[in-house]
């Protein structure tokens, strides 16, 4: 009997269509004459969901069956995006869906569009992490995510009068089909309180955390499909809530206000993202996140394992835990406080297992990114974390004194413990010493670190320790989902759409670069991409841009590194200089849309200043007749996973622009490429590895190295005034109001000049002026371009995150698949 009714869901349209009238009739209560299209996908979505959790079920029983090493992906980010249309693809079932639903008058192109955006996470860090649960789905290692069910996710952006207006995301208000909620998985989770020393007899000391206040984490089950597999993984949310939600002894009084008071003012540990991207922020509650997070997850990593009996000794053997960045290290002490004080361990054989089963990827060398917490901060919220990240410093630093006998400035340099009035734990140096492995996301990345960041490191534990992954991207959402039609004539192109799960055979691709009819194939699609983007961009931002003008595009968070700014006064210098022109000079210039988009963190008053002054350029420019043929500027407001699966397959270029040595790699400037958008960028991040495998006559490079940056900056101190003079042209428009109250735009202007220019724009600016128009110049012949944009998609199999997760697997957890029969 049970077999017979939890067989999974048919592979007929009537199977789909009895699915989705239940659905839409049993679960939402509703009607055929009571539906409209949100309705519609929601019983689509719940229809979908079934046969997810069918996998599901399968994969983890195998999984429980044959009992393999598993992978735990640590990460308080998870950019996800929207679930339908990839589940669809992966599952395979986006054509039966459609017949299925158009016989019942819905277009599943107009259904996928009413979800809303899964959005736990800043940027590059939580996208990664997306893109890499999808890989390991797909290559069937048994891997969890785990993560934060924050309930709101990353704000909400308008723009009103230019500026940048925040709101909330309200993304669980509708409900969520793709999260299962596991009422039943709780574990408790405690703050504060105080440590118990318990002298056993005279070797033997313990120590107890007690009292305190305990919360509760409840776990929220977010299945991951694979492509073309059976396998379905498990991204595991933490949802906090207080221990006691009722009062009960004032309930019994009829103090019915008190009863449910705890309720209301206890702040929800996991209610809402920390919107900074690359800014440390030491707030207590991020703090408090934080520790639930690991905490809940160990209890659960290692309550799983304990089902097997196995000694501790097999631990490292059968876990593998990664830290994104190290937002998650407290984990490293969590797992040493458990294995010390309730499992009973030695602290050598608590300790040597930590470093066997953790490893860390640093995505950033911005000194403000790198976490540090004030130890007065860490003692009170984690009284016996505090001690025990001072033992572990401890013999630490007594071994590097072994290693470098009399090195005291070494000592004070590599401490975990920065001193000052307060103390500061340095959380990067805390997960380098409870690590096995510590990699950086691109190869320059990962050499700045090994020779500037963390030397002292290297020295002393040698560099081996230290390594490369370079970042990938999911081919699957970043082509297959956002690019149907290109995606569609790599296949027929190449008679198998086996490159979806091996990219690098895109490069057979490379045959067809000189083929006219493929070039014009090709490019058509490139167009109708741009009239999509064009149709969002009209409707979204109230701007038309004609989609044989260039698309020039550069969307990310709005940071200072990221040089936003400059691209925007390249914009104003390129105005003034159309403006110059005569009319027989105009014909020959190249029509050019300057597309930006990206969130600033709120507290960013810069960032922010910078969305103002595009807008406020925008505003200028696409009202000025006298350019109109041949520029314009717009600020698409909102930028998140969806908004990027428009933009990307769009571009004719796209800009990577960071200051060289500030990006730790990029990944979006993957997806460009892979689209068939070339790069305008800086010798910077995997930018670096793009060129290389495309070759440098197909990616546009400019600017200063990054060896050569800090003398640049140096220079800077003495300069104050006297800015490139193409620049200073720019600085004289903004000055005398051209683009509104120059007043506003000050403290902005001014970073170039009083400010030092720390991100070098000024020494960068000729250059990145001659490489725009090497840009123009390229784009003006036809063939040419066309063939550049083809060799980019045939040349980017090496970043697909499947070749990301295979280096992880082989190099730094040892595992090896384990797929569902
Ligand atoms: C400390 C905390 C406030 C914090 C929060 C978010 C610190 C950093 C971040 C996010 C960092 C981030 O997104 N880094 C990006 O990671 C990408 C994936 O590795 C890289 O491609 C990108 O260059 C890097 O900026």
């Amino acid at each position: 009997i049970w077999q017979k009714f939890t067989a999974p869901e048919g592979m007929d349209l009537e199977s789909v269509q009895r699915s989705f009238c239940r659905h839409v009739t049993k679960t939402l209560a509703r009607t055929a004459h009571n539906m409209d299209d949100f309705a519609a996908y929601q019983a689509l979505a719940l229809g979908v969901r079934d046969r997810l959790i069918d996998k599901w079920n399968i994969t983890q029983q195998h999984h429980t069956k044959m009992d393999p090493k598993r992978i735990y992906y640590l990460s308080l980010e998870f950019l996800l995006g929207r679930s339908l249309d990839n589940a669809l693809l992966n599952l395979d079932i986006k054509e039966l869906y459609r017949d299925a639903l158009k016989q019942l008058g819905f277009r599943v192109e107009d259904l996928v569009n009413e979800e809303v955006d899964a959005a736990l996470g800043n940027g590059g860090l939580g996208r990664l992490a997306a893109c890499f649960m999808d890989s390991l789905s797909t290559l069937n290692v048994a891997a969890w995510g785990y993560g934060i069910r924050y309930t709101y996710g990353i704000f909400q952006q308008r723009v009103v009068d230019g500026y940048q207006t925040e709101f909330p995301d309200y993304w669980l208000n509708f409900g969520n089909p793709w999260e299962i909620e596991r009422l039943d998985v709780t574990y408790e989770v405690r703050f504060r309180g105080y440590v118990n020393k318990i002298v056993e007899d005279e070797n033997t000391v313990r120590y107890v955390w007690e009292g305190g206040d305990k919360v509760v984490a409840v776990a929220y089950d977010v299945p991951i499909p694979g492509f073309d597999t059976k396998n379905c993984i498990n991204i595991r949310l933490w949802s906090g809530k207080p221990q006691k939600e009722f009062d009960f002894a004032s309930f019994n009084e009829g103090n019915y206000e008190k009863a449910v008071e705890e309720q209301k003012t206890s702040e929800n540990i996991t209610a809402v993202l920390y919107p900074n991207d690359n800014h440390m922020v030491g707030k207590i509650l991020r703090l408090k996140q934080q520790y639930l997070f690991v905490c809940a997850t160990l209890q659960d990593v290692i309550r799983r394992f304990k089902k097997t009996s196995r000694p501790w000794s097999d631990f490292p053997g059968q876990v593998a835990i990664q830290l994104n960045d190290t937002h998650p290290t407290l984990g490293i002490v969590e797992l040493q406080r458990v294995l010390i004080d309730e499992e009973g361990l030695s602290w050598a054989d608590a300790w040597d297992i930590v470093t066997k089963v953790y490893s860390f990827t640093n995505h950033t060398v911005l000194p403000e990114a790198l976490e540090k917490w004030a130890v007065p901060l860490v003692a009170d919220l984690l009284p016996r974390h505090m001690m025990i990240i001072f033992d572990i410093n401890l013999f630490f630093l007594q071994d590097v004194e072994r290693k470098f006998p009399h090195d005291r400035d070494r000592l004070r340099r590599m401490s975990i413990i920065e001193e000052g009035h307060p103390q500061y734990v340095r959380m990067a140096f805390l997960a380098i010493v409870g690590s096995h492995t510590v990699n950086g996301v691109a190869e320059l990345h990962s050499n700045l670190i090994k020779n500037v960041v963390f030397k002292d490191f290297v020295e002393y534990f040698g560099a081996a320790k230290f390594t490369n992954v370079t970042n990938g991207v999911t081919p699957r959402r970043w082509l297959y989902q956002c690019n149907p039609r290109l995606a569609s004539l790599i296949t027929e192109k190449l008679g198998t759409r086996a490159w979806l799960k091996d990219l690098s055979q895109l490069k057979k691709l490379s045959v067809f670069a000189d083929d006219q009819q493929f070039q014009a194939k090709f490019m058509e699609i490139k167009y109708l991409n741009k009239v999509r983007l064009s149709e969002y961009i009209r409707t979204h931002a109230n701007v038309t841009i004609p989609p044989d003008f260039m698309f020039d595009i550069q969307v990310k968070r709005i940071h200072e590194y990221k040089r936003q700014f400059m691209n925007i006064l390249s914009v104003i210098y390129r105005y003034q200089r159309l403006k110059g022109l005569t009319k027989e000079e105009r014909a020959k210039e190249v029509p050019r849309a300057v597309i930006f988009a990206g969130k600033a963190a709120p507290g960013y008053f810069i960032a922010k200043l910078v969305i103002k002054l595009i807008n406020s350029v925008a505003e200028i420019v696409n009202k000025d007749p006298d350019v109109a043929q041949l520029l314009k500027v717009v600020f698409i407001p909102n930028y998140n996973v969806s908004l990027a699966e428009v933009i990307i397959p769009a571009s004719d270029i796209s800009q990577h622009i960071s200051t060289a040595g500030t990006e730790a790699s990029g990944t979006s400037n993957m997806k460009f490429v892979l689209n068939g958008g070339l790069i305008l960028g800086t010798v910077d991040g995997a930018n670096i590895e793009i060129g290389e495998e495309v070759g440098e006559e197909n990616i546009f490079f400019f600017g200063k190295l990054a060896d050569q940056v800090e003398e640049v900056r140096h220079a800077n101190r003495y300069r104050r005034s006297d800015v490139d003079p193409k620049l200073r042209v720019v600085i004289d428009l903004i000055d005398q109001g051209v683009f509104g109250d120059p007043r506003i735009f000050e403290p902005l202007v001014s970073t170039l000049t009083v400010g030092g220019d720390y991100y070098i724009i000024s020494a960068d600016f000729e250059s990145y002026i001659t490489a725009q128009d090497v840009v123009d110049k390229a784009y003006k012949d036809k063939a040419g371009w066309s063939k550049k944009a083809v060799m980019c998609t045939a040349l980017m199999g090496k970043f697909s995150s499947d070749r990301s997760i295979l280096d992880y697997c082989k190099r730094i957890w040892k595992v090896t698949p384990c797929a569902v029969p």
